[in-house]
């Protein structure tokens, strides 16, 4: 089937004029749908099957999770068309597809008049970025319904670290000899990262309802610069707060990009780290707890570390998970993102401070 076929089994409004591949996700793959007069555009998206192992369920989560957003949005007067994803059902009434080749597919309502950014341009960007996120997790906190987990163990150090010993052990593409310095990476800190997984497992750090892959371009801003909608739901799973802080830091204030090939490029911005936080805790501040607030800076490192594990374990395999764009990109992002979480460990004084002051200004207010 081609995509046309394909987008022909959704209810939409209006007339195809044509179909275009949009954005650069490294998972599904993303088209834009442009319809003739008024109607509005759609996005079609191919899911990955392979990394998302239940679709159907997957699509259930986002549907929840919008619906209750939506009404949200509304109470506060907001527009539900704008504000957050619109899953546009198949014409049986499913909220996918699957095609003749067992490809799933979805579609949502395409929001124009937006902007994507795949890095922060200025504090007042990375400050609304915070503050859009910090509105999200406020937005579920009452959300009370069943999710599915839809990627086993997706922030779960104990879980990645099962897959890593596995991985090494497997050496699947032959590339471990030549990798001992990288993975010496990941041993030293096994320790101090399984060490923040077990206050989660006791419940010090509790679990919220978290978007887990807030990385800046999965953000749509409004021409002001505000947070409109947060969009790329796959996965939107009960997890830490920190999962959607640290991803969020790792993007918005890493001074040069996720797979930078100039590694001096590559830097913690204090000041971005500090508007991040500052938009962030002005939603959160008051609602968190002390444990939640006393490892948000370690979430950073947290995350930017698992990162690295995750492109660098990936290498190991033979880039079976993330779409690469050339032979060593795997290990181009594992140097590049080991560069931040560097810069982040460095810095990791000043980022707690940060936290700290800025937290008792807000829960002074
Ligand atoms: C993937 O799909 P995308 O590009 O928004 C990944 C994230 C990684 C990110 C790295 C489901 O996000 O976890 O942090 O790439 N998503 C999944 O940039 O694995
Ligand atoms: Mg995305």
């Amino acid at each position: 089937m081609n995509l046309n076929e394909i987008a022909q089994q959704f209810s939409l409004t209006g007339k195809i004029a044509e179909i275009k591949p949009l954005g650069d996700g490294f998972i599904n793959d993303t088209f834009i749908i442009r319809t003739e007069g008024t109607s509005p555009d759609y996005i079609l998206q191919r899911k990955n099957k392979n990394i998302f192992p239940n679709v159907p369920a997957m699509m259930e989560n986002i549907r929840k999770v919008t619906d209750h957003i939506r009404k949200k949005v509304l109470a506060e007067g907001g527009n539900p068309t704008r504000e957050v994803m619109t899953v546009v059902p198949a014409a049986d009434g499913q909220l996918f597809f699957v095609d003749d080749q067992g490809e799933y597919w979805a579609v949502s309502v395409f929001i124009d008049d937006t902007t994507a950014y795949n890095r922060a341009d200025s504090p007042a960007l990375a400050r609304k970025g915070g503050e859009g996120i910090g509105r999200f997790q406020a937005q579920l906190s009452d959300f009370h319904e069943e999710l599915t987990e839809t990627i086993e163990g997706f922030h779960n150090m104990t879980h990645r670290f099962r897959q890593w010993d596995a991985s090494v052990r497997a050496d699947a593409a032959g590339r471990v000899k030549d990798i001992a310095e990288e993975i010496g990476w990941i041993e030293s800190r096994r320790d101090k990262m399984l060490a923040y997984r077990k206050l989660v497992d006791d419940g010090t750090i509790p679990t919220r309802v978290t978007h887990n892959d807030t990385k800046i371009n999965n953000i749509l801003f409004d021409k002001d610069g505000n947070v409109l909608c947060v969009i790329d739901l796959d996965t939107v799973m009960p997890a830490p707060v920190h999962n959607d802080f640290g991803d969020a830091i790792r993007t918005y204030a890493n001074t040069g990009a996720e797979d930078d090939e100039d590694l001096d490029r590559v830097s913690l911005s204090l000041e971005m780290f500090r508007a991040y936080a500052d938009g962030y805790l002005s939603q959160q501040a008051s609602k968190l707890t002390q444990a939640e607030i006393d490892w948000m800076a370690f979430s950073a490192i947290y995350i930017t570390f698992e990162q690295v594990l995750r492109f660098l374990m990936d290498y190991i395999d033979g880039d079976k998970y993330y779409k690469i764009k050339s032979p060593k990109h795997n290990l181009q992002r594992t140097h590049a993102q080991f560069r931040l979480l560097r810069s982040m460990e460095e810095q990791y004084p000043q980022m707690c401070q940060i936290i700290k002051e800025t937290t008792e200004n807000y829960r002074k207010c």
